[in-house]
């Protein structure tokens, strides 16, 4: 079995959390490298396009967020072997990562401007995705994303979902994905409730 090393920043959700997960649902062994914020700048350089996560796998490195789920999705047997339902996974990960994208563009913004651009996102782009993703949900069953069963697109939508309610974004009322895409937050509860993702964060002291 190659050796493993996931590298992310040293907090539960963002891009690095569904590669975590879906090793961990899958039982496979990995080094859960966590950066602290402080080391980000030394550690930066050494990664291919100045971003995490990477995963490193026998010395050698992979990034960009979607690659390393499709190959941790492998390793886990989380990602489809049929070519269009694996098509149907990627779909909704490279979505999530657009919106993702969009929020991320705020983090670093003066205050004033982080809620001005907040307000737009939610007034617009925020319940865009929901409401779409929930349309996509239901195209395809309802219940997951593809292959009716739980894929690396169902836990990059769940952490996803997770960091909207979470209260951790300013400005961002934690009550939008209830209001507007009921459906999804059926899904993430499923998805919080399977056995091995509630172990997960059993095992990292997390509950609720
Ligand atoms: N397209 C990349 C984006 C990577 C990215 O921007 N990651 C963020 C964390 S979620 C990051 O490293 N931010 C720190 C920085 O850009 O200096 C991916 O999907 O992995």
């Amino acid at each position: 079995m190659a050796k493993l090393k996931l590298t992310y920043f040293d907090f539960h959700g963002g891009r690095g959390e569904p590669a975590r997960l879906a090793l961990s649902i899958g039982g496979i062994a990995f080094e859960d490298d966590r950066v602290a914020f402080a080391d980000w700048e030394r550690r930066k350089p050494d990664t291919p396009y100045g971003g995490l996560p990477v995963l490193e796998v026998d010395g050698q490195i992979v990034a960009q967020s979607n690659a390393i789920n499709r190959y941790v999705g492998k390793l886990a047997d989380l990602y489809p072997s049929d070519p269009w339902q694996a098509a149907l996974c990627d779909e909704v990960m490279e979505a999530v990562e657009d919106i993702a994208s969009e929020i991320g563009a705020t983090f670093n913004l003066p205050e004033e401007q982080k809620k001005v651009q907040r307000k737009t996102l939610v007034e617009g782009p925020i319940p865009f995705y929901l409401t779409r993703l929930q349309q996509r949900l239901e195209v395809h069953g309802g219940r997951y994303f593809a292959a009716d069963r739980l894929s690396v697109a169902d836990l990059k939508v769940f952490v996803w979902i997770r960091h909207l309610r979470s209260g951790a974004l300013d400005h961002v009322p934690t009550d939008l994905p209830d209001r507007v895409a009921p459906k999804l937050v059926e899904h993430y509860e499923r998805v919080k409730n399977d056995r091995h993702v509630k172990a997960y964060y059993v095992k990292h002291g997390i509950t609720g």
